[in-house]
Formats: C-alpha cells, sequence, structure tokens
C-alpha cells in the first residue's frame, strides 16, 4: 500500500462522484490518498485542523472540490503550504461557473491550481497531483509516462462511424 501523500477533500458528498475521479485516476497511478468531507462553511473547523496539520502528517498535494460558493480550497491554500489543486463542482444552478469563479480569482499570495469545471477538472486534478510528486519519484515518473502513452494510443488517427 503506498504512502498517503494526496489528500482529496470536498465539500459534501454530494460532489464524491465528481472527486472520485481523481480518485480513479490516483488508483491507477498507485498513488496513495485519503478522502475527507471538510467543508469551509458547515464545518469550519474540520477545515482549519486539516490545514494545520497537513504538512506534518506528510501530504504533498491536496486536490479539493466544492461548488457554488467554492470557499474550500482558497480557504485550505490560506492555511497550508501544501499545495492545492481546486476543482469547480458543476451546480444546477449556474453550471460550475461560480465554483469556477470562487476558486480561480484567488488573491496574490495565496494560490490554488484550478482546473476544469467537472468530471475532466477531477481526473486532471489526479494527473496534475501524480506529476507534481513524479518530480521527485522515478517509479511514479515511469508509470506516468506510460498511462500518457496509453492514452495517446487509444485516439484513432481516422474518425469512425458511430
Ligand atoms: C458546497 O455546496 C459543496 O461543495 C457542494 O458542491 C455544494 C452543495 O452541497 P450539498 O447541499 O449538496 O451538500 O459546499
Amino acid at each position: 500500500m503506498a504512502d498517503v501523500s494526496v489528500g482529496i477533500i470536498m465539500g459534501s458528498q454530494s460532489d464524491w462522484p465528481t472527486m472520485k475521479e481523481a480518485a480513479h485516476i490516483l488508483d491507477e497511478l498507485g498513488v496513495g490518498y485519503e478522502t475527507r468531507i471538510v467543508s469551509a462553511h458547515r464545518t469550519p473547523d474540520r477545515l482549519w485542523s486539516y490545514g494545520k496539520e497537513a504538512a506534518g502528517r506528510g501530504l504533498k498535494v491536496i486536490i479539493a472540490g466544492a461548488g457554488g460558493a467554492a470557499h474550500l480550497p482558497g480557504m485550505m491554500a490560506s492555511k497550508t503550504r501544501v499545495p492545492v489543486i481546486g476543482v469547480p463542482v458543476q451546480t444546477r444552478a449556474l453550471s460550475g461557473v461560480d465554483s469556477l469563479y470562487s476558486i480561480v480569482q484567488m488573491p496574490r499570495g495565496y494560490p490554488v491550481a484550478t482546473m476544469a469545471i467537472g468530471s475532466a477538472g477531477a481526473a486532471n486534478a489526479g494527473l496534475m497531483a501524480a506529476a507534481i510528486l513524479a518530480t521527485n519519484d522515478t517509479e511514479l515518473a515511469i508509470r506516468l509516462d506510460a498511462w500518457r502513452e496509453a492514452l495517446s494510443a487509444s485516439i484513432p488517427e481516422v474518425p469512425l462511424d458511430e
């Protein structure tokens, strides 16, 4: 079992269908992770203690997904120097544009690496976390290169009739 180096956090249980795309990628690449519901608004004390302890517990990257007034990634970035990758979860009311704007427009000094809205963004968050870890992990770098090559190889050169 790989060490837990990535924290996947989300504002609500309802975010999990999106955020598990990040978990699937980390599973495929053999990266250890944990999953937690940590809400900026509903469980602020949990957010604070998670951020305070993240570096000391050995987390190297945090993937944070939230929807609507999505303050979780930015608040987490303010509480820890562990790099935070933000995933804007798609919402019913505003299709996730609300989430995107809430996450991406951080003030100078506390960056959040913001992904695309929804499941593609969550999957890319997993890949981004793996790429960060691969800078210091040769075996993971080899697995990530192979994953990317397999994706390229799966793309047909000529479009087919469905
Ligand atoms: C946010 O509010 C969560 O990240 C979620 O995307 C959104 C809706 O949460 P629920 O009302 O479904 O729990 O805090």
